[in-house]
């Protein structure tokens, strides 16, 4: 049990520099436990409102001071009557999350557990243990950064093995970006809102061709994936503007299938075709070429991924708990695509905060794989936590 004898609300800023709230919460024993989410960009429609600070109905998060809660579900059915929307919009999918967390930890604390065993009790997650794949975004575009890149991420595929994993992610990270001064002839390499590399390429093939030159130079084992996050170069005529050029979703396909012919170890393609192009979903899946990840497609809800899941357009899904806001939704999401043997991806947001309850959240349910950006900068509380949270071995 946990008594909320008082609730701090905190203007925090996240590594964009955007406004984002910090929840904190004081338990019966004075001790406070705070949640920092971090914000999305490339957002899918379907996903709940965020609050900023000024937007915040303060009396109805008061309206939990006082109550003792004996779980995280109890507290969730009081916040779900609290808000009563179908988005939460009154309370705030972000404050919603935050509240969930800092709960969670502060229940944690009271039964001296880590906060990922909390979730896996409270979720009866039973999953045999697993270590997670690791997608590193080295390589920034579309709403990301001021560059001319369609494509969003560039990511890096390994196994995590512990902290050498971190090493080899940070070697391979400096390598390229060797390559890219060489290549272009300069000293500083711009970068983008997750410090993967953020210069102007030819097209939107070439990043790939590099990171494979320095991935072979040097005989990493590594695979690659793309986020297009292709809602951000669909247009509402019904095409994709894709390097000046207007696709339907037939030529985009013929486009992926094409980079799968230069770059055989692009394995990975997540949100191919905007998040209502089902029948572009549907043509890239049937090549089997690739495994297809849905992020702004299914938003971590447990309704929409439940019907995407019966379309069969996907072969993994990205989880972000802020699209959804709940804890026990974020768990309902992990559990319909386990049960269909999807691969799980516990994913960051682009604007990002120290909290690195996300790794948590990946051990709880023995998550398929994080994805986390590089290892430096404002991304490494993440790796570090990874390290702790998953060992040394
Ligand atoms: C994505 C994410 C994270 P954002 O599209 O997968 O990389 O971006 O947080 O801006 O939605
Ligand atoms: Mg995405």
């Amino acid at each position: 049990m946990v008594k909320i004898k008082k609730i701090k609300i905190l203007r925090n800023f996240d590594s964009r520099g955007q406004e984002v709230v910090k929840i904190g919460i004081c338990d019966q024993n004075d001790h406070w436990f705070f949640s920092c989410p971090g914000s999305g960009k490339s957002k899918g429609k379907k996903e709940v409102i965020s609050k900023d600070f000024q937007e915040i109905d303060f009396d109805l998060i008061s309206k939990l001071e006082g109550k003792a809660f004996s779980s995280l579900n109890d507290l969730e059915n009081e916040l779900f009557a609290l808000d009563g929307s179908p988005d939460k919009s009154k309370i705030g999918g972000n404050i919603f999350l935050a509240l969930s967390l800092s709960f969670a930890r502060a229940f944690a604390w009271s039964e001296g557990l880590e906060l990922w065993e909390v979730l896996k009790h409270e979720y009866k997650l039973d999953f045999p243990q697993k270590l997670p794949l690791i997608f590193s975004n080295v390589i920034n575009g579309g709403a990301h950064v001021e560059n001319n890149l369609d494509i969003q991420e560039y990511m890096v595929v390994l196994k995590y093995k512990g902290p050498e994993t971190v090493r080899e992610l940070v070697n391979f990270y400096r390598s390229l970006g060797d390559f890219l001064r060489e290549k272009y002839s300069i000293r500083i390499l711009p970068i983008g809102d997750e410090s993967g590399y953020a210069l102007d390429f030819e097209n939107n093939l070439l990043p790939l061709v590099y990171m494979k030159n320095v991935k072979d130079k040097f005989s990493y084992d590594f695979e690659f994936a793309l986020d297009c996050a292709a809602n951000y170069f669909y247009h509402r005529d019904g095409h994709y503007f894709f390097e000046t050029q207007k696709l339907n979703s037939l030529e985009l396909t013929q486009v992926y299938l094409s980079y799968k012919e230069k770059i055989p170890e692009l394995n990975f393609i997540e949100d191919p075709f905007q998040e209502e192009d089902f029948e572009g979903f549907r043509e890239l899946k049937v090549t089997q070429k690739f495994k297809i990840i849905g992020d702004d497609l299914t938003v971590t809800n447990p309704q929409i991924t439940k019907d995407i899941l019966e379309k069969n357009l996907i072969d993994g899904i990205i989880i972000k708990a802020n699209q959804v806001g709940s804890l026990r939704e974020t768990f309902e999401t992990i559990k319909l695509a386990k049960e269909k043997n999807l691969l799980v991806i516990i994913s960051h947001r682009s604007g990002e905060t120290e909290d690195p309850f996300l790794i948590h959240i990946a051990k709880a349910c023995e998550a398929d794989a994080l994805k986390i950006g590089v290892p430096i900068k404002e991304r490494v509380s993440k790796f570090n936590e990874l390290v702790r949270i998953y060992g040394e071995s």
